[in-house]
Order: structure tokens, then C-alpha cells, then sequence
């Protein structure tokens, strides 16, 4: 199959223009029914498609790749980080990169955005973007995530973890506010003293989600540590005020060792709305409790009203889900992949062993209480293409 994505490459050039330019022209509405959950890959070598599978709510996906000009190539240029969301608010699926450089120590000047057009499919564009927003976006430990920070239902571009110069990390949190059309980004960088410092302490993962529930996504950290074999006992959450561009900060103490186990090694934190209440929670796959031994859990901290405090369950988990998580490349990725309302948790990119990728995909489907139900169907093809080098994996809607 990767053969038939090289092969595409020609297709890809000699109609990119055409294709992107009739398919901008298209002004549907958005369709009323629920939207798709999906996961979508980018970034392999001399791919020219957007491979995506979409759950059929039982565990199995659709998985289609289709031809999108440009875009897969942009994700594979140095330093592209794939985003997921919906960045104009039509229901349908959307993807962005940052990060990336044009040539060696040239930052883009522009965000690639692919706006879903149907199953599947895509229209790329590319918009530049201001304030030095793309160059923020490629200094040392600059981290891009993606929410929706103001609340106008457009998913935005926040970048924590930066280093303006070596040994001196941000002050500030740039974030990229959708604009109507999608495509194009306003960008602010408001002040956020100790959180900023806190996102580029060793270890240090940020996540969004809507923790508190009123509507905008903030911005939380885990698998920090204070110094060196001394985890965070805290989980440091930045609330988004009203417009998006400031952040109200808390730190507070979290239970039952969950900063701790977010330190262990392999631990990766993935955000979702695991119990269905309206706000975001953390939940840890991939980690070890001693070397060799996988989890046999999934630590899931479900934030309280007021979003700065969680209540941690640590619940087994079935079907070897704990060891799948710690296979060689599987990366988790949150989405609501069977429509009940909570999130679940999906795992991609992953070899049993060296050379072997998954042909299954797994996915813990979330029974809100902290305990999941897995399910491990085939999905053949994709498999294989999120295991192979530099491809990085997103779920969205
Ligand atoms: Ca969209
Ligand atoms: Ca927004
Ligand atoms: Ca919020
Ligand atoms: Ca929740």
C-alpha cells in the first residue's frame, strides 16, 4: 500500500491546483449528522494522500486515502506537527501543521490548513500567519495543541513548552484563534508567568480540554518533574478566560500518585471527556510499573467542578490493553469513537514486534466509571502505514 502512495505522487502534482481550487469554491453547510470520529495519519515518506479511518462505533473502522495536494508533503517537511479539529466549524474534520521549516533554519510563515470536505477527503490551503506565530512554533520544546480556547466552536492553535533562548523558557503562551473562514489565524501572546516556566520542566506533557466546562478549552500538564527523581505531585491547569488569549493558573495537588505515575516510563497522557459530564479529564496509557512490567491499568484523573482538581481512579484495564499501550511506536488517541457521549481511547502505530505492525487496532471504549471495555478488530493497512517512520497519528470530532 505504500507503493500505491508513492505511485499517487505523480497524480498529486500534476492536479493539485485544479483540485485545491474547485473544491475551495464548494459552500456546503454543515451536515446535521453527528459528526465522524476519525483518526488520521501524516507525515510518511513521499506520501501524497491523507489516510483516514473513521469508526463504525463497534470497534472496526473505514479506512479510506485519498489524494490532497500538498499537505502531505508539507507533514513531512522538518519539524511538522500534525493538529487535529474542526478550525472552521462546519462539522467536518480538519488538520493543520506547525512547526515545520522550509529549507534548514527557515520557520514557515504560514499554517497548512486541510479542511475536511467529506469522508475522507480534504482541500488544503495555506495561509500565512502573523506575529511570528510559525517561528514560535519551531523553538526549542515549543509544543502545539490544539482547542478551542475562545469558545466560538473553531478549534485554535496554543504553543507551550518554549525556550526563547537556551535556558530561558517563554513567558508567555502564543495562541492562534481561528478566524471565520478556517484557514486563517489571529494571533495574541499574553503573558503566563510560572505556567510557561512549568511546560518546560523535565517531563512536562500539556494537554487541552474544556476542564472546567464552560465552553472554552484550557490547558493542563502532567509527567513533570520538580527536580530530578521528584514528580510533580500537582497537576498545573491554565483555564482560558473569556476570548481565549489569557489563562487563569492553578496548580494543585493531585491523589493517588497520579503525578507520580505520569513520570514512569513510557507514560503518555491523552485528554477526553472520559465520563461525559461536560469536562475534560487525563487519562495515562503506555507506561511501566517496573522495567518490562506494562501497566495492567489505565490511571484516569477526571477533573472536578472548577476544573483545577481531579478525582483519580486507577481501574484494571482487559485485554492486554496496559501491554498493547507499551508495544514498540503505539501512540493513544482520544475520540468519543462509539458516539455515547464519553470519550475512548484508541491506540496506533504499533509493531508486536520490530518490523511487525499492528494489523489490529485497539481501542478502550470508556464505560465513564473509569474502568473500559477493549475491542481489537482488523484494520489491516493502517496498521502498517502508522507504523512506519515519522508518521504521526491524530484522532478528531
Ligand atoms: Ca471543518
Ligand atoms: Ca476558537
Ligand atoms: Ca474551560
Ligand atoms: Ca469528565
Amino acid at each position: 500500500m505504500t507503493q500505491l502512495l508513492l505511485a499517487a505522487a505523480f497524480i498529486a502534482g500534476c492536479s493539485a491546483s485544479p483540485v485545491e481550487e474547485g473544491a475551495q469554491g464548494v459552500t456546503t453547510q454543515a451536515s446535521q449528522a453527528p459528526p465522524a470520529k476519525i483518526i488520521a495519519l501524516s507525515g510518511g515518506s513521499g506520501w501524497t494522500e491523507i489516510p483516514v479511518a473513521t469508526s463504525n462505533d463497534d470497534g472496526s473502522f473505514t479506512v479510506t486515502s485519498n489524494l490532497v495536494a500538498n499537505f502531505p508533503s508539507y507533514a513531512q517537511q522538518q519539524g511538522a506537527t500534525l493538529l487535529p479539529g474542526d478550525f472552521n466549524n462546519d462539522g467536518k474534520p480538519d488538520l493543520a501543521l506547525t512547526g515545520g521549516f522550509t529549507s534548514p533554519g527557515v520557520p514557515w510563515g504560514s499554517v497548512p490548513v486541510a479542511l475536511g470536505t467529506g469522508p475522507g477527503t480534504f482541500s488544503q490551503t495555506n495561509a500565512p500567519i502573523l506575529n511570528n506565530f510559525a517561528t514560535y512554533a519551531t523553538q526549542s520544546g515549543a509544543k502545539a495543541i490544539t482547542g478551542d480556547f475562545n469558545g466560538d466552536h473553531r478549534t485554535d492553535i496554543a504553543l507551550t513548552g518554549g525556550f526563547s533562548s537556551p535556558g530561558v523558557p517563554w513567558g508567555s503562551v502564543p495562541v492562534a484563534l481561528a478566524n471565520a473562514d478556517g484557514t486563517t489565524f489571529t494571533v495574541t501572546n499574553a503573558p503566563i508567568l510560572d505556567f510557561a516556566t512549568y511546560a518546560t520542566q523535565s517531563g512536562a506533557k500539556a494537554v487541552t480540554g474544556d476542564f472546567n466546562g464552560d465552553g472554552r478549552d484550557d490547558i493542563a500538564l502532567t509527567g513533570g518533574f520538580s527536580s530530578p527523581g521528584v514528580p510533580w505531585g500537582s497537576v498545573p491547569v491554565a483555564l482560558a478566560n473569556p476570548g481565549g488569549t489569557t489563562f487563569t493558573v492553578s496548580n494543585l495537588p493531585v491523589p493517588n500518585n497520579f503525578g507520580t505515575y505520569a513520570t514512569q516510563s513510557g507514560a503518555k497522557p491523552v485528554s477526553g471527556d472520559f465520563n461525559g459530564d461536560g469536562r475534560g479529564d487525563i487519562a495515562l496509557t503506555g507506561g511501566f510499573q517496573s522495567p518490562g512490567v506494562p501497566w495492567g491499568s489505565v490511571p484516569v484523573a477526571f477533573a472536578n467542578a472548577g476544573g483545577t482538581t481531579f478525582s483519580v481512579q486507577n481501574d484494571p484495564v482487559p485485554d492486554s490493553f496496559g501491554t498493547f499501550a507499551t508495544q514498540g511506536g503505539a501512540k493513544p488517541v482520544a475520540g468519543d469513537f462509539n458516539h455515547d457521549g464519553r470519550s475512548d481511547i484508541a491506540l496506533t502505530g504499533g509493531s508486536s514486534s520490530p518490523g511487525v505492525p499492528w494489523g489490529s487496532l485497539p481501542v478502550a471504549f470508556s464505560n465513564g466509571n473509569g474502568t473500559f471495555t477493549v475491542k481489537n478488530k482488523p484494520i489491516l493497512n493502517f496498521g502498517t502505514w502508522s507504523a512506519l517512520p515519522n508518521v504521526q497519528a491524530v484522532g478528531t470530532l
